[in-house]
């Protein structure tokens, strides 16, 4: 993988921030968007931006492959076993309040159960914490190892046959942890339940294969993988989402529309009421077609890499914690860390100041930091863009950090 020419690919990249040359590490929050991408955007809207699934013009017509294409790709980039198990919707957080509103209220009540974990993101939270005092049910955590990681023997004592949903993330924005959600799904399916998948920092990192994970449900959001904001995507198995209602009604989902009664489209369509979100998907595809020309197995090689090379330099500075699976082997890129009694928005405001973007907060993840035992944290996270030398400055920037606050330590 050649890293310079991938930045090359990324003009973003190439400016002066604060004086000094950008040094990007957020991309668990938003990564930044390939030419190509960007050029999918200008083509749709210079020469085909029509709406689609209407009309006979040409322009709606190419609109429409455009938008349809971009979901076939979709569908080969998480191996879904056919393009209507594709919907399209706003990210990750639309697409898991969708199987909560749809799905969880047609199948969950009372004295039932909606097992998630702690370390879960705020979007894979609220959700199930609103669904359960609609329903009555209750939501279960599964406990956290020391270490940050999931043990399936925990799983397996919170999960029973009362489960019926299990919803837990792939990987960690925080934590850096990969959670085994194959095993995870058999202990769900064993009990009846059925299987949501966080997928927000999974799928833009490692190739994902939803057929041989067998979840029911996998969500992701575009703007972590290139692809424009305002894009992501649902994948559900074919035989739940055909049972399910639709979340949002109105135009595009309707088959025909009586005074008193309306009935829906076939799938993937029922579940995309309104005007598309045409441009976005379109830019997903371009997003897709990046990185499968790079290698999915390859982006995730050189981000383990990256997370090692960083953890082993930052480590070496005094007063550092990093949270997390200490093994790089068991974790995805990006390392979450404090810097003695530092806080972590005035380290991210000195680094800052020398054009190194990282991020601070509780990462939409308050139940973790309470676990964490912090209120807040530092973040550094890796792309298939980032360098040694990337680490390098944030290595030398945190440096500087802790000679600017020397009285604390
Ligand atoms: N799930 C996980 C694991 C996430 O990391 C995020 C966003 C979401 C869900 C929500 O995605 P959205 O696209 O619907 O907003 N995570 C982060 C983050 O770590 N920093 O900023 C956003």
């Amino acid at each position: 993988m050649n890293v310079n020419e991938i930045r090359r690919q990324f003009p973003i990249l190439d400016q002066e921030v604060n004086g000094h040359p950008l040094v990007y590490l957020d991309s668990a929050a938003t990564s930044q968007k390939p030419l190509s991408v960007i050029q999918s955007l200008s083509e749709y809207y210079h020469g085909y931006n029509a709406n689609v699934h209407r009309g006979v013009h040409t322009l709606g017509t190419k609109a429409t492959d455009g938008y349809e294409g971009a979901r076939e790709k979709v569908k080969n980039f998480i191996n879904a076993s056919s393009s209507e198990e594709v919907i399209f919707m706003r990210g990750t957080t639309t697409a898991i309040n969708t199987v909560a509103s749809s799905y969880g209220s047609a199948n969950v009540g009372e004295g039932d159960e909606i097992v998630i974990t702690h370390m879960e993101h705020h979007s894979n939270i609220i959700p199930w914490q609103q669904l359960a005092k609609e329903t009555g049910a209750t939501l279960k955590y599964v406990p956290l190892q020391a270490d940050g990681t999931l043990s399936l023997e925990d799983v397996r004592n919170t999960v029973t046959p009362q489960t019926k949903i299990v919803s837990i993330m792939m990987v960690s924005n925080v934590l850096g942890t990969m959670n085994p959600i194959k095993e995870i799904t058999q202990i769900a399916h064993e009990n009846g339940a059925v299987m949501v998948v966080d997928g927000a920092q999974a799928a833009p990192h490692m190739k994902v294969d939803v057929q041989d994970l067998n979840c029911d449900f996998f969500a992701f959001s575009g703007h972590k993988m290139g692809a424009p904001t305002g894009i992501g995507v649902l994948y559900g198995k074919k035989a739940l989402l055909n049972k399910m209602e639709p979340v949002e009604f109105g135009g595009e989902m309707i088959d025909f529309v009586g005074l008193q009664e309306s009935t829906w489209k076939e799938l993937p369509w029922k579940f995309e009421g309104g005007t598309p979100i045409i441009a976005g998907a379109i830019g997903l595809g371009a997003a897709i077609d990046f990185l499968e020309a790079i290698g999915l197995d390859e982006i995730e090689k050189h981000e383990h890499h990256l997370a090692a090379y960083a953890m082993d330099k930052m480590s070496s500075i005094e007063g550092m914690t990093i949270y997390g699976p200490k093994d790089p082997g068991k974790r995805a890129g990006l390392v979450t860390f404090n810097l003695s009694d530092v806080h972590p928005h005035d380290l991210a405001t000195v680094l800052d100041s020398e054009g190194i973007a990282i991020r601070a907060g509780h990462h939409c993840a308050q139940p973790l930091m309470k676990w964490l035992n912090v209120s807040s944290t530092a973040r550094a996270s890796f792309y298939l863009y980032n360098t040694e030398e990337d680490i390098d400055r944030l290595i030398a920037g945190l440096v500087k950090t802790k000679e600017y606050f020397s009285d604390v330590f």
